[in-house]
């Protein structure tokens, strides 16, 4: 059961204290890192544990400490890759630990401690990350290619590679699924582990973006169905090839579709809906905490009278991956781990 968020309220509210109290507590156990911290390693890490109470409240809030524990691991890959060990994180989980003990009801502190306590054996136990494949190895030669182009900043030969392997046959659902994607995840793995830098991982994500709208006369082919849908990503949220990609498997299905991207205030959405009357709409979220953004998309979606009365919520992204009965518990009808999966849900929702 979704709780009402007032630990998640309190937890964020410590977010103005909390980081520089945990930072004392450490440097009192340790003084030896009080003396060689600089000043950007202490703005790192109250930066940190401003994460941890962010994905913390959004898993105590949703009852799904498995989305700190996958928070956890992730952490481990990212800050190992900088050389943070991990028994100082670990300390960190500690010592919030006991703020939590002080500060929140003992109920509320039981949760909070219990989550904390299944991250920190993630954190000193897991190897990577558990949803996020590690495909480097893995990826189909084209991907690889594909890959390297990018890392090498030759958008031309990746797009050439594309196109040339449309050309001769192979279907755009193939790319999407195993180029773009698989692709995708890589570039954030590279990441993760500090082995690109932000600046290519925007290169890379523009160009493929770029590639994708090419592919876009090939799209547009399928009979239609007269079906309407709208994707759409919540507040906040940045991530939107995820949605796009969901949207163009909409649009080969023979749907029509109206895609409107990243950061869309609820309001706007809800005004939309009114407009197109769709038969679906789609809502994507990657970051963890956004999960409160997407139960309040779906409260204000359903309680406004312009919302069609057969129309069905589908969500997806990150978050439901690492606790598929999420969905549910956020109120939507209906969730798919990926872009094809996500057109046959819809099309039995509808039909149902
Ligand atoms: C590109 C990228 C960005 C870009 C996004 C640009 C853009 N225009 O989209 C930018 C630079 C903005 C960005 C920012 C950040 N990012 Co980022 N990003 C990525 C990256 C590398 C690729 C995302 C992507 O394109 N995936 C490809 C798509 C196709 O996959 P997908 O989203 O999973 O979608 C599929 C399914 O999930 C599903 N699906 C998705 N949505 C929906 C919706 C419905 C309804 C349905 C049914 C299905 C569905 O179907 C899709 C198709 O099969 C990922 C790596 C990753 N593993 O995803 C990191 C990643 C998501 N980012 C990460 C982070 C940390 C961040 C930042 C916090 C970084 C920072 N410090 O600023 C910010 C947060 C921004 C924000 N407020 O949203 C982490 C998240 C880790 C975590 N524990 O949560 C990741 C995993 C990187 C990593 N390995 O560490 N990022």
């Amino acid at each position: 059961m979704i709780s009402d968020g007032t630990i998640k309220g309190k937890l964020n509210g410590m977010k103005s204290w909390l980081p520089e109290k945990i930072l004392e507590a450490h440097f009192a156990l340790r003084p030896d890192m009080a003396a060689r911290y600089t000043d950007h390693q202490k703005t790192n890490f109250k930066n940190d544990v401003t994460w941890i109470l962010s994905f913390l409240g959004e898993a105590v809030w949703a009852g799904q400490p498995a989305l700190f524990e996958e928070f956890s691991s992730w952490l481990r890959t990212f800050l190992s890759s900088v050389k943070v060990p991990m028994k100082d994180v670990a300390e960190s989980y500690n010592l919030i630990g006991d703020q939590m003990r002080a500060v929140l009801d003992a109920d509320e502190a039981e949760l909070v401690i219990a989550a904390l306590a299944r991250g920190r054996k993630k954190l000193l136990e897991t190897e990577g990350t558990l949803s996020i494949p590690a495909c480097e190895t893995m990826l189909d030669p084209m991907a690889a290619r594909y890959l390297e182009s990018l890392l090498i900043g030759d958008r031309n030969t990746a797009l050439e590679l594309v196109l040339n392997a449309v050309k001769q046959g192979m279907k755009v659902r193939d790319v999407y699924l195993n180029v773009f994607q698989p692709v995708q995840y890589e570039i954030g793995r590279l990441w993760q582990n500090n082995r690109i830098s932000v600046a290519q991982e925007h290169f890379c994500t523009a160009a493929t973006q770029l590639v994708m709208s090419q592919l876009y006369p090939y799209l547009f082919t399928g009979e239609k169905k007269n079906k309407k849908m709208i994707t759409t990503c919540v507040p906040g949220e940045l991530h939107e090839m995820g949605a796009r990609m969901v949207t163009d498997f909409f649009e080969m299905s023979g749907w029509d579709t109206y895609y409107l991207g990243a950061n869309m205030p609820i309001a706007g959405v809800i005004r939309f809906i009114g407009e197109i009357k769709p038969k679906i709409i789609a809502i994507s979220a990657t970051m963890t905490f956004h999960l409160t953004a997407v139960e309040e998309m779906i409260r204000a979606i359903r309680s406004s009278p312009s919302t069609p009365t057969d129309m069905k919520i589908l969500v997806g992204g990150y978050p439901f991956r690492v606790a598929p009965e999420l969905w549910r518990q956020i109120g939507a009808d209906g969730f798919a781990s990926g872009a094809q999966d996500a057109v046959d849900i819809a099309e039995k929702l509808i039909a149902a």
